[in-house]
C-alpha cells in the first residue's frame, strides 16, 4: 500500500511539472538574439534574422498563399515576430495579422494569448504585447513596397521561460486572418500549420504547432547572465528522479522471501 501511495504520488508530481505542450504540428525554433529588433514597422537591413516560415506557392495553394517570410527570435523577456509580407503590396485597412498561443484548456480550440493587428501602415499596439503596421521595402523585396509587421510580446504575458515550448498556430479565424492576411481582392493569407488551411476554430490541440523559445546561451558574450527559471528547467528531472526514488525505496525495504 505504501508503494503505491509513493508511486501516485510521485506520478503525480511529474504530470503537474512537465511542460503541458502536447501539440503536434511542426516545430518553430526562436533563435536567441542579444540586439532585440526595434518594433517600428521597418525592417532594417541586418535588423532579422532566424527566418523560420517562408509562405510561397510550392508548398502552399498558389491561388491562396501571400507570399511572406516569418522570423521568431527571443532574449530573456520577449519572443519578437517579423512578419515580412512582401506579397501585399496594397496598404489596405482590413489587412491583419494574427498569432495564436497557448492552447486553452478552458476553452477547447481556442487560445489563451491572442496576438493580432489590423489595418494600415503606422498603427501601433503597446498592449499586452507591442506591435506595429509598416509598409516599405526589406531585404526580402528591395524594389516593391509591401506589409510588414513587427511584434515584442512578453514571455511573462505568455507564461513561458526562456527554454520552454509554447502551443502555437495561426488558424482561419475571423476574417481569413492569419500569417499575414491581404484584404485586397482577392485576398490572401497565410494559415499555420497548412493543415488548418480548410478548418474554422475551434482547432484540437493535436493540430497546433509549436514555438520553442530558447534558452539563454551558456556562455554569453560581454559576460552578464541573463535570469532564468533553473526550477523549471530541472523540475520534470527532479520529479522524474523523485519517481526512481521512491520506486527504489520500496524495493530495497521488501523482505527477502
Ligand atoms: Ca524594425
Ligand atoms: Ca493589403
Amino acid at each position: 500500500m505504501r508503494f503505491a501511495n509513493l508511486l501516485i504520488s510521485g506520478l503525480v508530481l511529474l504530470v503537474l511539472v512537465l511542460p503541458s505542450v502536447s501539440a503536434a504540428g511542426p516545430v518553430i525554433h526562436a533563435t536567441w538574439t542579444s540586439s532585440p529588433p526595434t518594433i517600428d514597422g521597418v525592417f532594417t537591413p541586418g535588423e532579422w534574422s532566424g527566418l523560420q516560415i517562408v509562405f510561397e506557392a510550392s508548398t502552399y495553394p498558389a491561388s491562396y498563399v501571400l507570399p511572406t517570410y516569418v522570423y521568431f527570435v527571443n532574449d530573456a523577456s520577449n519572443l519578437y515576430v517579423m512578419v515580412d509580407a512582401v506579397g501585399d503590396t496594397h496598404d489596405d485597412i482590413g489587412d491583419e495579422c494574427l498569432m495564436w498561443f497557448n492552447y486553452d484548456e478552458s476553452k477547447p480550440g481556442y487560445a489563451k494569448n491572442e496576438v493580432k493587428i489590423e489595418g494600415t501602415s503606422g498603427i501601433e499596439k503597446t498592449t499586452p504585447f507591442h506591435a506595429k503596421i509598416g509598409f516599405g521595402s526589406s531585404p526580402n523585396e528591395i524594389e516593391v513596397g509591401h506589409k510588414i509587421y513587427e511584434f515584442s510580446i512578453p514571455l511573462s504575458w505568455l507564461g513561458i521561460a526562456p527554454g520552454q515550448p509554447i502551443e502555437f498556430c495561426s488558424p482561419k479565424y475571423q476574417k481569413g486572418a492569419s500569417l499575414g492576411y491581404d484584404s485586397f481582392v482577392p485576398t490572401h493569407d497565410n494559415i499555420w500549420p497548412i493543415g488548418l488551411i480548410d478548418l474554422t476554430p475551434p482547432i484540437a490541440l493535436d493540430l497546433w504547432g509549436q514555438v520553442q523559445v530558447s534558452a539563454s546561451p551558456s556562455s554569453p558574450v560581454g559576460g552578464f547572465m541573463e535570469p532564468v527559471n533553473k526550477l523549471a528547467v530541472f523540475a520534470p528531472y527532479l520529479a522524474l528522479f523523485g519517481v526512481i526514488g521512491a520506486v527504489a525505496v520500496v524495493f530495497w525495504k521488501r523482505p527477502d522471501n
